[in-house]
């Protein structure tokens, strides 16, 4: 079946594009200090492409819904009480949900509405037992244009304990060309999780100072004694959990979140996948804020709890507000 695309347009000169493939952002247009649309998120020229074969082996998830359990789970699975629920993972890890997840699955088009505060919501089922989960989940992805933020709200529930831990995984360029590398960015983290060569949090939570994680001041981008970030960060208390600023377009991004983390993701590049427009970039193309619980909780005891109960309602609320500077 042909994916939809559905387009939302606010008032404020937002345009946001959208395919109920995997619940996914396609692109995203912000007026910059010029007034000229600048396309602010990495996609694909088109959206057939997203299904093909050849995209999804690069497994970089552009726009996604991402889910049923964002970032690595280890062990082969989590157990709840005494049972253990091995789930489909490679050398003991699953990535993302695993293979053919929430990212790759056709997601029903609930409910669209244009106006002022333009909305479209996408539901899902997805079966007990879908790669290695428990329990039959009814999900749900809004994404809505208000004024001159865009707003993702995931929804779940489930009729048997399970865990979950969804995000989005939108790439974002905010001058929709060349380089992250110098972007003015803000994380609201003094801390984050180390990781081991897989990957999967170790345990450990560092702090930050005197490290190259340290953005809790304005800070320019930089891949100083690292080769691009893919750190998951603790979020503290406060409204904006992160901002970018691309000093040539002028457009600032805040974001906020109910989450308790954010792992940031800057691919050095996309390989040999052809984005839309691949020849506008450089090295270090986009930055993914990935708002979501700890990878790996259903192991770490001490992680912020990721279960799921029937009667219970998940709820990941993400919002992205841009502003001229
Ligand atoms: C890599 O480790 C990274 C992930 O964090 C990212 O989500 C994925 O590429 C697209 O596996």
């Amino acid at each position: 079946m042909k994916p939809t695309e559905i387009q939302l347009n606010s008032p404020s000169g937002l345009k946001l594009d959208l395919t109920n493939y995997g619940a996914t952002l396609t692109r995203l247009q912000i007026p910059d200090k010029h007034g000229v649309l600048t396309d602010v998120v990495i996609g694909l020229a088109n959206v057939e492409e997203y299904t093909s074969e050849d995209y999804k082996k690069y497994n970089f998830c552009l726009g996604a819904t991402i889910g049923r359990y964002a970032g690595r789970i280890s062990g082969g699975g989590f157990s709840i009480g005494e049972n253990f629920y091995e789930l489909s993972h490679q050398d003991g890890v699953q990535l993302h949900g695993g293979k053919h997840s929430l990212d790759q699955q056709l997601w029903l088009v609930d409910q669209m509405e244009e106006g002022d505060t333009p909305f479209v919501l996408f539901s899902l089922k997805s079966n007990a037992g879908d790669n290695g989960y428990p329990g039959n989940l009814n999900l749900f992805a809004k994404y809505q244009l208000e004024n001159n933020t865009l707003k993702i709200t995931y929804t779940a529930t489930t009729d048997a304990p399970t865990v979950i831990n969804l995000t989005n995984h939108a790439y974002f360029n905010l001058d929709g060309q060349g380089t992250t590398h110098g972007n003015e960015l803000y994380v609201n983290a003094s801390r984050y999780l180390e990781v081991d060569e897989r990957l999967v949090p170790t345990g450990r939570i560092l702090n930050v100072e005197d490290t190259p994680y340290d953005y809790t001041e304005k800070t320019a981008l930089h891949f100083k004694g690292h080769y691009g970030l893919d750190t998951p960060f603790i979020l503290e208390e406060g409204k904006i959990k992160a901002s970018l600023y691309a000093k040539h377009s002028g457009i600032q991004m805040n974001v906020t979140t109910n989450q308790p983390a954010m792992v940031l993701f800057t691919p050095q590049d996309f390989g040999g996948l052809k984005v839309r427009n691949s020849e506008l970039f450089q090295g270090f193309p986009a930055i993914c804020f990935e708002c979501q619980n700890f990878p790996d909780a259903p192991n770490q005891p001490h992680f912020p709890s990721a279960l799921l109960l029937p009667g219970e309602t998940y709820r990941n609320e993400m919002s992205y507000q841009f502003e001229i500077k």
